[in-house]
């Protein structure tokens, strides 16, 4: 028996893995742990399943002369990917090779992915798919608090406050078990939810008093001006702690002034009355009112946007107004999305970090972590490119030439897949390791078997900044090794003297000297703490530091220790609508699969479950097209087209199209959605497009 967590999402359900009958195998219970409360999703009743799926990686795998991937020895693939990049270095430098991680890997491999891109490649090219998830509310809450922890509090917090306003995000479907923790605030009548669907998570509001504000996909940030305008218009606003606590009070005002609810339901959709009743349940139930306390809480609805920062940032000023963050029982978070996205951007797969959550354009902390890594600072590389930039710059004339793949599928979750593909056509090497053939690793020139998760030790960090151990239960099969022996190998064949220990618990000692001093302060955390069952939250700046389950009680990570409040102001969605493209298309999850799908498309009840894509349609634009449920729809939109059932419901807005992103091939919604950035996260905006709907003929087939 071995207890370890879910291998998806941030909520990191606590689980106990029994030896199963077949080889390899092993059956998944689950635990009692505060986050989950003894709780699993379906995924994490089936994770197990992955395990043993038949078409399991077990060999490495090089694509011969005749284009076909064939298992090969480790000795061979690795003498023959260090061969390719010494090649492509020699000739177009050290950037030519590029990294992309996943937020899915354990601390210890997302750890080393780092400094192997660094000290090994020494390129500056390395980025993750965790720019694609939180990486505007990682912006927006580095430049309001000074540091960036999804959630500032433990989540069972959230259990004892009087409203919960939640903006973009459908926990009912993406952390099941967390809705156990909204219990009180239903009861309440004080569960305020923003999303374009009536979701699971909005019909949590529907029992009690709670409000759906069921927005036009991309005006959050008008919306919750308008909230802001009506707490501050209304004198609800908490002046002392305004000004004891931020930086410049009157900003609000200034930002908020014009937003009166009138316009904003122009914008919005959402009744101007609608806007003032959740802005004064919201407001009731804040400390200075005497309330049980409130939470605003963002998810990728909000965030997944050209304007996501700015989006965020309104959600943290209206935070500030009611004097939320910091205070014991309210406060602002983002809810962090995959298993490790919050230690996966905490040591250095970010383009512009090093470990610890420090800045590698920072100086000291060049010279520190150089320090550890037994490297000149001046060898260190700078800043690279995000993960979209950097996916489009492949292959062309100055860009990289070769591309490690190591935790995600990009030619399914990547936007604007036609480009993706292109982009990795003009590779002369990409490198995938993975568990599976996922879509991508069949694209790739040499594939590694690694490890998953029931067969590995190390750590990940849960939506809250609590470390956790994942414990190996199991030997892996064949010939897989993990992702730190694909380092180690590439890095000893590339003559780099600095050490690549393969063994998680001696990267982990290394993790936490490379992170003492950070922002993300892992030094006082052992293995051993955490196998005793210490709940430690980051920072753990010494062994007899308890850990920080609340950060912000006394000051803001700030110089001066005061939140900055920063004015922001609304606008369209960067496609908007059109005359010939007269819906936004939304993209977003199902309960029954993970992601790209590699892992949950494996599991027979989950793809029985949900086998193919769909596209959720209001019935009526159901009738305008004269469509019925089942029918085949042409989507189009500016990047491309794709073929999905209809799903006719009134659940979704008229003016929307609801597709889940979690299928390859012809069912990738990312062949519509659009790669436009965020300025500020570089986070691609993957929620709202403008989308042409039309009946697709169905063929025909003519008898012999
Ligand atoms: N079942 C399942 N669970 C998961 C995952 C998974 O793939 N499957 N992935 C994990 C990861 S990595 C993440 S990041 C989290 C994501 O968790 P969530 O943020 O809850 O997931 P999404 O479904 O992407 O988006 C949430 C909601 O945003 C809404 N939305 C779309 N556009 C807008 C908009 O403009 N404004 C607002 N307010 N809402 C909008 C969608 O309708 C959707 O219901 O889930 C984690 N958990
Ligand atoms: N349209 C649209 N697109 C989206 C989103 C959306 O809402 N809409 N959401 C975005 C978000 S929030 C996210 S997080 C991304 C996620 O999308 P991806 O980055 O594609 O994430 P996964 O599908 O989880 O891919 C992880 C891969 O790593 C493999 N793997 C698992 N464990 C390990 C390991 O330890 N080592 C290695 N090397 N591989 C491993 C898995 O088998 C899988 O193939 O998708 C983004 N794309
Ligand atoms: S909610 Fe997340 S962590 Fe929990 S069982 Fe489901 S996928 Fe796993
Ligand atoms: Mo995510």
């Amino acid at each position: 028996m071995t207890e370890t967590h879910c291998p998806y999402c941030a909520l990191q359900c606590a689980t106990t893995l029994h030896p199963a009958d077949r080889p390899g195998a092993v059956s998944v219970q689950p635990r009692q742990f505060p986050t989950n409360r003894g709780g699993l999703c379906r995924k994490g009743w089936t994770a197990a399943e992955v395990l043993t799926v038949p078409d399991r990686l077990t060999s490495p795998l090089v694509r011969n002369e005749a284009g076909e991937l064939v298992a090969t020895t480790w000795d061979y693939a690795l003498d023959f990917v260090a061969d390719r990049v010494r090649a492509l270095q020699a000739e177009s430098g050290n950037d030519s090779i590029a990294v992309f991680g996943g937020g899915g890997l354990t601390n210890e491999k997302a750890y080393a992915l780092g400094k192997f891109a660094r000290v090994a490649l020494r390129t500056k090219n390395v980025d993750y798919n965790g720019r694609f998830c939180m990486s505007s509310a990682a912006a927006a809450t580095n430049r309001a608090f000074g540091i960036d922890r999804g959630l500032p509090f433990p989540l069972t917090d959230v259990a004892g406050a009087g409203a919960v306003l939640l903006v973009g995000s459908n926990i009912a479907e993406t952390m099941p078990p967390a809705v156990a923790h909204l219990a009180g605030v239903r009861e309440a009548g004080g569960l305020l939810v923003v999303d374009p669907r009536r979701t699971a998570t909005a019909q949590l509001t529907e029992d009690a008093e709670g409000i759906h504000l069921q927005a036009t996909p991309g005006t959050d940030l008008a919306l919750v001006l308008a909230l802001t305008h009506v707490v501050l218009q209304e004198g609800l606003a908490d002046t002392a702690y305004l000004a004891d606590r931020t930086d410049d009070p009157d900003g609000l005002f200034r930002s908020t002034a014009a937003w009166w609810p009138e316009r904003a339901e122009r914008v919005t959709g959402v009744p101007a009355a609608t806007i003032r009743r959740a802005a004064r349940v919201l407001a009731a139930a804040a400390p200075v009112h005497g309330g049980a306390g409130a939470y605003i809480l963002t998810g990728r609805g909000a965030e997944q946007h050209s304007k996501g920062t700015d989006t965020v940032t309104a959600c943290i000023n209206l935070a500030l107004a009611l004097g939320l963050p910091g205070r014991l029982g309210s406060g602002y978070g983002c809810i962090t999305g995959q298993g490790n996205g919050q230690g996966g951007r905490e040591h250095g797969q970010k383009a512009d970090q090093l470990p610890g959550y420090r800045s590698i354009s920072d100086p000291a902390a060049r010279a520190y972590v150089a320090g550890v890594w037994g490297v000149d600072p001046d060898e260190l590389p700078g800043p690279g490119k995000s993960a979209v930039e950097l996916i489009n710059a492949l292959g062309t004339p100055d860009g990289p030439r070769a591309l490690f793949v190591h935790g995600s599928n990009l030619v399914v979750s990547a936007p604007r897949l036609a480009s993706v593909r292109d982009r990795l056509d003009a590779l002369d090497l990409l490198v995938v390791a993975d568990v599976v053939p996922s879509e991508t690793a069949l694209l790739a020139d040499v594939v590694f078997p690694v490890t998953q998760w029931a067969e590995e030790d190390g750590t990940m960090t849960s939506l809250e900044g609590r470390v956790l151990r994942r414990n190996a239960a199991l030997a892996p099969p064949g010939e897989v090794r993990s992702d730190l022996a694909i380092f180690a190998g590439i890095a000893q064949r590339l003559g780099c003297a600095a050490s690549f220990p393969t063994d998680p618990a001696e990267v982990f000692e290394e993790l936490r000297l490379a992170s003492a001093g950070g922002i993300a302060d892992y030094s006082g955390i052992t293995w051993s703490r955490l196998d005793a069952g210490e709940a430690l939250f980051w920072p753990v700046p010494a062994e007899d530091h308890a850990g920080t389950p609340r950060l912000f009680a006394d000051r803001f990570g700030t110089p001066d220790g005061r939140a900055r409040v920063i004015a922001v102001d609304h606008r369209p969605v960067a496609d908007d609508l059109t005359a010939g493209t007269p819906l936004y298309l939304v993209t977003g999850r199902l309960l029954q699969h993970y992601q790209s799908g590699a892992q949950t498309r494996r599991v027979l009840e989950l793809a029985e479950s949900e086998p193919e894509v769909f596209a959720e349609i209001h019935p009526r634009v159901a009738a305008s097209l004269g469509i019925v449920e089942g029918a085949p729809l042409r989507l189009r939109t500016a990047r491309g087209s794709m073929v999905a059932a209809a799903r006719v419901t009134t659940d979704v807005r008229p003016d929307t199209v609801f597709v889940p992103f979690h299928y390859g091939g012809a069912g990738a919604v990312n062949e519509l959605t659009n790669d436009v950035l965020d300025p500020i996260s570089r986070m691609p905006e993957f929620k709202a497009c403008a989308v042409e709907v039309s009946a697709e003929l169905a063929v025909r087939e003519v008898p012999a």
